[in-house]
Protein backbone atom coordinates (compact mmCIF):
# COMPACT_ATOMS: atom_id res chain seq x y z
CA UNK A 1 0.00 0.00 0.00
CA UNK A 2 0.97 3.62 -0.97
CA UNK A 3 1.43 6.56 1.64
CA UNK A 4 1.74 9.76 1.00
CA UNK A 5 4.91 11.39 1.75
CA UNK A 6 5.06 15.09 2.74
CA UNK A 7 8.82 16.25 0.90
CA UNK A 8 8.77 19.88 2.58
CA UNK A 9 5.62 22.14 3.90
CA UNK A 10 4.05 22.66 0.11
CA UNK A 11 5.15 19.55 -1.79
CA UNK A 12 4.30 15.82 -0.70
CA UNK A 13 4.05 12.70 -3.23
CA UNK A 14 2.59 9.22 -3.39
CA UNK A 15 5.77 6.69 -2.09
CA UNK A 16 6.00 3.47 -2.49
CA UNK A 17 5.74 1.42 0.87
CA UNK A 18 9.39 0.37 0.28
CA UNK A 19 11.01 3.60 0.30
CA UNK A 20 13.30 4.96 3.21
CA UNK A 21 12.75 7.46 5.77
CA UNK A 22 15.15 10.49 6.20
CA UNK A 23 16.13 8.97 10.03
CA UNK A 24 17.16 6.02 8.21
CA UNK A 25 19.23 7.49 5.93
CA UNK A 26 20.78 9.71 8.25
CA UNK A 27 21.63 6.52 10.26
CA UNK A 28 23.45 5.69 6.79
CA UNK A 29 24.99 9.15 6.52
CA UNK A 30 26.54 8.83 10.36
CA UNK A 31 27.70 5.07 10.12
CA UNK A 32 31.66 4.45 10.48
CA UNK A 33 33.36 5.37 6.84
CA UNK A 34 34.24 2.06 5.84
CA UNK A 35 31.04 0.38 6.76
CA UNK A 36 29.40 2.85 5.12
CA UNK A 37 31.67 1.73 1.74
CA UNK A 38 30.81 -1.64 2.55
CA UNK A 39 27.75 -1.70 2.50
CA UNK A 40 27.11 0.32 -0.55
CA UNK A 41 29.76 -1.57 -2.38
CA UNK A 42 27.71 -4.95 -1.49
CA UNK A 43 24.02 -3.34 -2.85
CA UNK A 44 26.26 -1.97 -6.01
CA UNK A 45 27.72 -5.29 -6.83
CA UNK A 46 24.04 -7.02 -5.93
CA UNK A 47 23.12 -5.03 -9.22
CA UNK A 48 25.70 -3.70 -11.62
CA UNK A 49 28.75 -5.22 -12.85
CA UNK A 50 31.63 -2.89 -10.60
CA UNK A 51 34.08 -2.84 -13.36
CA UNK A 52 31.31 -0.71 -15.75
CA UNK A 53 31.45 3.06 -16.13
CA UNK A 54 28.96 4.74 -18.12
CA UNK A 55 30.31 7.45 -20.02
CA UNK A 56 28.45 10.66 -21.11
CA UNK A 57 29.59 13.52 -22.90
CA UNK A 58 27.85 17.16 -22.41
CA UNK A 59 27.96 20.16 -25.28
CA UNK A 60 25.95 23.35 -24.25
CA UNK A 61 24.04 24.26 -27.16
CA UNK A 62 22.80 27.17 -25.96
CA UNK A 63 24.75 29.59 -23.38
CA UNK A 64 24.37 32.50 -21.11
CA UNK A 65 21.45 35.00 -20.86
CA UNK A 66 19.35 32.83 -18.91
CA UNK A 67 16.59 34.81 -17.29
CA UNK A 68 16.88 32.64 -13.63
CA UNK A 69 18.35 33.57 -10.58
CA UNK A 70 20.38 29.85 -9.70
CA UNK A 71 23.11 30.94 -7.05
CA UNK A 72 25.21 28.35 -8.32
CA UNK A 73 25.00 29.39 -12.16
CA UNK A 74 27.83 30.57 -14.16
CA UNK A 75 24.68 31.04 -17.03
CA UNK A 76 22.25 33.34 -15.44
CA UNK A 77 22.37 36.42 -17.14
CA UNK A 78 22.32 38.64 -13.44
CA UNK A 79 26.01 36.60 -13.16
CA UNK A 80 27.28 35.72 -16.37
CA UNK A 81 30.08 36.64 -18.35
CA UNK A 82 28.20 38.93 -21.36
CA UNK A 83 30.99 37.46 -23.75
CA UNK A 84 30.82 34.53 -23.40
CA UNK A 85 27.25 34.36 -24.36
CA UNK A 86 26.49 32.29 -27.37
CA UNK A 87 23.31 32.18 -29.65
CA UNK A 88 21.39 28.26 -29.69
CA UNK A 89 23.93 26.23 -32.35
CA UNK A 90 23.02 24.89 -35.76
CA UNK A 91 22.58 21.33 -36.11
CA UNK A 92 25.66 20.77 -38.14
CA UNK A 93 27.83 22.40 -35.40
CA UNK A 94 26.24 19.52 -32.70
CA UNK A 95 26.39 16.36 -34.84
CA UNK A 96 30.09 17.17 -35.41
CA UNK A 97 30.71 17.45 -31.43
CA UNK A 98 29.08 14.77 -31.21
CA UNK A 99 30.87 12.66 -33.87
CA UNK A 100 33.89 13.33 -31.33
CA UNK A 101 32.65 12.93 -28.49
CA UNK A 102 31.57 9.36 -30.21
CA UNK A 103 35.01 9.06 -31.51
CA UNK A 104 36.47 9.64 -28.11
CA UNK A 105 34.34 6.64 -26.46
CA UNK A 106 31.17 8.56 -25.06
CA UNK A 107 27.40 6.59 -25.22
CA UNK A 108 25.59 9.35 -24.24
CA UNK A 109 25.33 12.97 -25.69
CA UNK A 110 23.76 15.25 -23.48
CA UNK A 111 22.45 18.73 -25.11
CA UNK A 112 22.28 21.51 -22.32
CA UNK A 113 20.47 25.12 -22.96
CA UNK A 114 20.98 27.86 -21.19
CA UNK A 115 16.70 28.44 -20.91
CA UNK A 116 13.97 29.03 -18.39
CA UNK A 117 11.97 26.47 -20.80
CA UNK A 118 12.45 26.10 -24.40
CA UNK A 119 10.03 28.15 -27.03
CA UNK A 120 8.67 26.48 -29.30
CA UNK A 121 10.88 27.24 -32.43
CA UNK A 122 13.70 26.24 -30.30
CA UNK A 123 11.93 23.42 -29.40
CA UNK A 124 12.08 22.24 -33.37
CA UNK A 125 15.12 22.87 -33.35
CA UNK A 126 16.67 20.78 -30.68
CA UNK A 127 13.95 18.02 -32.15
CA UNK A 128 15.96 18.04 -35.28
CA UNK A 129 19.40 17.45 -33.30
CA UNK A 130 18.32 14.88 -30.77
CA UNK A 131 17.04 12.60 -33.88
CA UNK A 132 20.97 13.20 -35.85
CA UNK A 133 23.01 12.65 -32.98
CA UNK A 134 20.79 9.34 -32.42
CA UNK A 135 21.27 8.48 -36.05
CA UNK A 136 25.24 8.56 -35.20
CA UNK A 137 23.67 5.52 -32.75
CA UNK A 138 24.42 7.27 -29.35
CA UNK A 139 22.31 7.38 -26.50
CA UNK A 140 20.66 11.21 -26.49
CA UNK A 141 19.72 13.65 -23.23
CA UNK A 142 18.50 16.86 -23.39
CA UNK A 143 18.52 19.28 -20.32
CA UNK A 144 15.84 22.44 -21.63
CA UNK A 145 14.15 23.52 -18.26
CA UNK A 146 10.95 23.57 -17.11
CA UNK A 147 8.68 21.20 -19.63
CA UNK A 148 4.94 20.69 -20.11
CA UNK A 149 3.20 17.66 -21.10
CA UNK A 150 3.53 18.40 -24.85
CA UNK A 151 7.22 19.70 -24.44
CA UNK A 152 8.42 16.59 -23.43
CA UNK A 153 5.73 14.57 -25.77
CA UNK A 154 7.49 16.30 -29.02
CA UNK A 155 10.48 15.47 -27.62
CA UNK A 156 10.00 11.65 -26.61
CA UNK A 157 8.23 11.67 -30.09
CA UNK A 158 11.64 13.07 -31.71
CA UNK A 159 13.35 9.86 -30.31
CA UNK A 160 15.43 11.86 -26.84
CA UNK A 161 16.46 8.80 -24.45
CA UNK A 162 16.43 10.88 -22.01
CA UNK A 163 16.09 14.21 -20.08
CA UNK A 164 17.97 15.62 -17.03
CA UNK A 165 16.31 18.01 -14.52
CA UNK A 166 17.32 17.88 -11.26
CA UNK A 167 15.60 18.72 -8.10
CA UNK A 168 18.93 20.69 -7.18
CA UNK A 169 18.49 20.54 -3.24
CA UNK A 170 16.60 19.41 -0.71
CA UNK A 171 13.27 21.08 -0.72
CA UNK A 172 13.69 23.19 2.37
CA UNK A 173 17.11 23.88 0.86
CA UNK A 174 15.95 24.84 -1.96
CA UNK A 175 14.36 28.23 -1.29
CA UNK A 176 17.43 30.17 -0.26
CA UNK A 177 19.22 28.92 -3.62
CA UNK A 178 16.74 29.27 -6.47
CA UNK A 179 13.87 32.45 -6.38
CA UNK A 180 12.82 32.45 -9.81
CA UNK A 181 11.25 28.70 -10.31
CA UNK A 182 9.55 26.52 -7.68
CA UNK A 183 10.76 22.96 -6.54
CA UNK A 184 6.97 21.93 -7.11
CA UNK A 185 7.71 23.08 -10.54
CA UNK A 186 10.75 20.48 -11.18
CA UNK A 187 8.75 17.96 -9.81
CA UNK A 188 5.97 18.82 -12.51
CA UNK A 189 8.36 18.96 -15.73
CA UNK A 190 9.68 14.94 -13.55
CA UNK A 191 6.01 13.90 -13.96
CA UNK A 192 5.78 15.27 -17.53
CA UNK A 193 9.27 13.40 -18.63
CA UNK A 194 8.01 10.13 -16.87
CA UNK A 195 4.30 10.37 -18.52
CA UNK A 196 6.48 10.77 -22.25
CA UNK A 197 7.90 7.22 -21.55
CA UNK A 198 11.19 9.20 -21.45
CA UNK A 199 14.13 8.10 -18.88
CA UNK A 200 14.40 10.55 -15.99
CA UNK A 201 17.93 11.63 -15.28
CA UNK A 202 17.68 13.56 -12.17
CA UNK A 203 19.64 14.64 -9.14
CA UNK A 204 21.45 17.48 -7.20
CA UNK A 205 24.35 19.56 -6.30
CA UNK A 206 26.39 19.36 -2.76
CA UNK A 207 28.37 21.70 -1.31
CA UNK A 208 26.23 24.54 -1.28
CA UNK A 209 26.28 25.30 2.26
CA UNK A 210 23.56 22.89 3.21
CA UNK A 211 23.63 20.68 6.26
CA UNK A 212 24.19 16.81 6.08
CA UNK A 213 20.61 16.53 6.87
CA UNK A 214 20.16 18.84 4.03
CA UNK A 215 21.76 16.28 1.88
CA UNK A 216 20.30 13.35 3.19
CA UNK A 217 16.68 15.09 2.49
CA UNK A 218 17.88 15.95 -1.42
CA UNK A 219 18.47 11.94 -1.60
CA UNK A 220 15.49 10.80 0.03
CA UNK A 221 13.62 13.33 -2.57
CA UNK A 222 15.00 11.64 -5.56
CA UNK A 223 14.52 8.44 -4.17
CA UNK A 224 10.58 9.02 -3.10
CA UNK A 225 9.74 10.31 -7.04
CA UNK A 226 7.55 8.01 -8.33
CA UNK A 227 9.72 5.89 -10.00
CA UNK A 228 13.20 6.13 -8.75
CA UNK A 229 15.46 8.35 -11.85
CA UNK A 230 17.18 5.86 -14.17
CA UNK A 231 20.01 8.42 -14.18
CA UNK A 232 20.97 10.44 -10.77
CA UNK A 233 23.89 12.84 -11.17
CA UNK A 234 25.76 13.85 -8.25
CA UNK A 235 27.22 17.00 -8.73
CA UNK A 236 29.55 18.69 -6.47
CA UNK A 237 29.10 22.60 -6.66
CA UNK A 238 31.42 24.08 -9.28
CA UNK A 239 32.44 27.48 -7.83
CA UNK A 240 31.82 30.43 -10.37
CA UNK A 241 33.06 33.77 -9.56
CA UNK A 242 30.51 36.53 -9.88
CA UNK A 243 27.75 33.84 -8.43
CA UNK A 244 26.09 33.95 -5.11
CA UNK A 245 27.67 31.31 -3.92
CA UNK A 246 31.54 31.81 -4.76
CA UNK A 247 33.02 31.23 -1.95
CA UNK A 248 30.79 28.67 -0.24
CA UNK A 249 32.54 26.39 2.07
CA UNK A 250 33.94 23.38 0.88
CA UNK A 251 32.73 20.22 1.49
CA UNK A 252 34.92 17.74 2.97
CA UNK A 253 35.79 15.18 0.30
CA UNK A 254 34.56 11.88 2.29
CA UNK A 255 31.48 13.53 2.91
CA UNK A 256 30.97 14.02 -0.80
CA UNK A 257 31.93 10.17 -0.79
CA UNK A 258 29.28 9.20 1.98
CA UNK A 259 26.36 11.03 -0.35
CA UNK A 260 27.28 9.14 -3.20
CA UNK A 261 27.22 5.95 -0.77
CA UNK A 262 23.99 6.70 0.58
CA UNK A 263 22.46 7.47 -3.12
CA UNK A 264 23.68 4.19 -4.36
CA UNK A 265 22.06 2.52 -1.02
CA UNK A 266 18.79 4.61 -1.71
CA UNK A 267 18.71 4.12 -5.40
CA UNK A 268 19.98 0.47 -6.08
CA UNK A 269 19.29 0.18 -9.62
CA UNK A 270 19.93 4.10 -10.57
CA UNK A 271 22.82 4.88 -12.23
CA UNK A 272 24.64 7.47 -10.09
CA UNK A 273 27.05 9.56 -12.13
CA UNK A 274 29.93 11.41 -10.36
CA UNK A 275 28.74 14.48 -12.29
CA UNK A 276 30.32 18.40 -12.03
CA UNK A 277 33.42 18.96 -9.72
CA UNK A 278 35.66 16.09 -10.98
CA UNK A 279 37.91 18.41 -12.35
CA UNK A 280 39.14 19.65 -8.76
CA UNK A 281 39.40 15.85 -7.18
CA UNK A 282 42.06 13.51 -7.35
CA UNK A 283 42.15 10.10 -8.77
CA UNK A 284 41.96 8.59 -5.47
CA UNK A 285 39.19 10.37 -4.33
CA UNK A 286 37.31 9.83 -7.79
CA UNK A 287 38.19 5.43 -7.08
CA UNK A 288 36.76 5.99 -3.57
CA UNK A 289 33.85 7.42 -5.36
CA UNK A 290 33.54 4.66 -7.95
CA UNK A 291 33.68 1.88 -4.96
CA UNK A 292 30.74 3.73 -2.92
CA UNK A 293 29.19 2.88 -6.35
CA UNK A 294 29.03 5.95 -8.48
CA UNK A 295 28.78 4.38 -11.97
CA UNK A 296 28.67 6.38 -14.78
CA UNK A 297 30.55 10.49 -15.30
CA UNK A 298 30.88 13.44 -17.69
CA UNK A 299 33.26 12.61 -20.27
CA UNK A 300 35.25 15.11 -21.92
CA UNK A 301 37.20 18.09 -21.22
CA UNK A 302 34.07 20.78 -20.91
CA UNK A 303 31.08 20.41 -18.66
CA UNK A 304 28.62 23.47 -19.86
CA UNK A 305 31.42 26.16 -18.95
CA UNK A 306 33.25 24.42 -16.82
CA UNK A 307 36.40 22.27 -16.92
CA UNK A 308 36.82 18.59 -16.78
CA UNK A 309 39.24 16.59 -16.58
CA UNK A 310 40.58 15.31 -20.31
CA UNK A 311 39.55 12.02 -21.74
CA UNK A 312 43.04 10.74 -21.84
CA UNK A 313 43.20 11.72 -18.22
CA UNK A 314 40.14 9.21 -17.29
CA UNK A 315 41.25 6.46 -19.94
CA UNK A 316 44.28 6.21 -17.89
CA UNK A 317 42.47 6.36 -14.59
CA UNK A 318 39.94 3.62 -15.81
CA UNK A 319 43.40 1.24 -16.99
CA UNK A 320 44.96 2.13 -13.31
CA UNK A 321 41.54 0.65 -11.97
CA UNK A 322 40.52 -1.64 -14.37
CA UNK A 323 37.21 -0.13 -15.03
CA UNK A 324 35.36 -0.24 -18.76
CA UNK A 325 33.24 1.71 -20.67
CA UNK A 326 29.50 0.34 -20.50
CA UNK A 327 28.36 -0.51 -23.89
N1 LIG B 1 18.73 25.50 -17.79
C1 LIG B 1 18.35 24.18 -17.57
C2 LIG B 1 17.90 23.91 -16.15
O1 LIG B 1 18.41 24.54 -15.22
O2 LIG B 1 17.02 23.08 -15.97
C3 LIG B 1 19.39 23.15 -17.96
C4 LIG B 1 20.86 23.41 -17.69
S1 LIG B 1 21.36 23.55 -16.00
C5 LIG B 1 22.98 24.18 -16.16
C6 LIG B 1 21.49 21.86 -15.46
C7 LIG B 1 21.95 21.58 -14.05
O3 LIG B 1 23.37 21.77 -13.95
C8 LIG B 1 21.41 22.40 -12.92
O4 LIG B 1 20.12 22.01 -12.52
C9 LIG B 1 22.41 22.13 -11.82
O5 LIG B 1 22.02 21.02 -11.05
C10 LIG B 1 23.70 21.85 -12.59
N2 LIG B 1 24.70 22.92 -12.40
C11 LIG B 1 24.65 24.15 -12.96
N3 LIG B 1 25.69 24.91 -12.56
C12 LIG B 1 26.42 24.15 -11.72
C13 LIG B 1 27.60 24.38 -10.97
N4 LIG B 1 28.24 25.55 -10.98
N5 LIG B 1 28.09 23.36 -10.22
C14 LIG B 1 27.45 22.17 -10.19
N6 LIG B 1 26.32 21.90 -10.87
C15 LIG B 1 25.81 22.88 -11.62
C1 LIG C 1 23.94 17.80 -14.32
O1 LIG C 1 23.40 17.31 -13.31
N1 LIG C 1 25.16 18.32 -14.35
C2 LIG C 1 25.47 18.82 -15.66
C3 LIG C 1 24.24 18.40 -16.49
N2 LIG C 1 23.36 17.85 -15.50
C4 LIG C 1 23.60 19.34 -17.38
C5 LIG C 1 25.82 20.27 -15.67
C6 LIG C 1 26.99 20.60 -14.80
C7 LIG C 1 27.31 22.05 -15.00
C8 LIG C 1 28.54 22.47 -14.28
C9 LIG C 1 28.83 23.90 -14.47
C10 LIG C 1 29.09 24.30 -15.88
O2 LIG C 1 29.92 23.68 -16.58
O3 LIG C 1 28.53 25.33 -16.30
FE1 LIG D 1 19.36 29.00 -16.14
FE2 LIG D 1 19.63 26.36 -15.82
FE3 LIG D 1 21.56 28.06 -15.02
FE4 LIG D 1 19.28 27.98 -13.66
S1 LIG D 1 20.77 26.30 -13.90
S2 LIG D 1 20.37 29.85 -14.33
S3 LIG D 1 17.83 27.60 -15.31
S4 LIG D 1 20.92 27.69 -17.09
Amino acid sequence: MSETVQLSSSVSLTARPDQPTLGRTLVWFEKPFFELLHDAHTVHRRHWDPREIQLSQLLSIKTGGCPEDCHYCSQASRYDDKNKREPLMAVEEVVEAAKAAKARGATRFCMGAAWRSPKSEDLKHVTRMVAEVKALGLETCATLGLLDEAQAMELADAGLDYYNHNLDSDPDFYGSIVRTRQFEDRVSTLQHVRQSGMKVCCGGIIGMGESRTQRAGLLVALAQLPEPPESVPINLLVQVQGTPLYGAPELDPFEFVRTIAVARMLMPKSRVRLSAGRDGMSDELQAMCFYAGANSIFYGEQLLTTPNPASERDQMLFKRLGLISAT
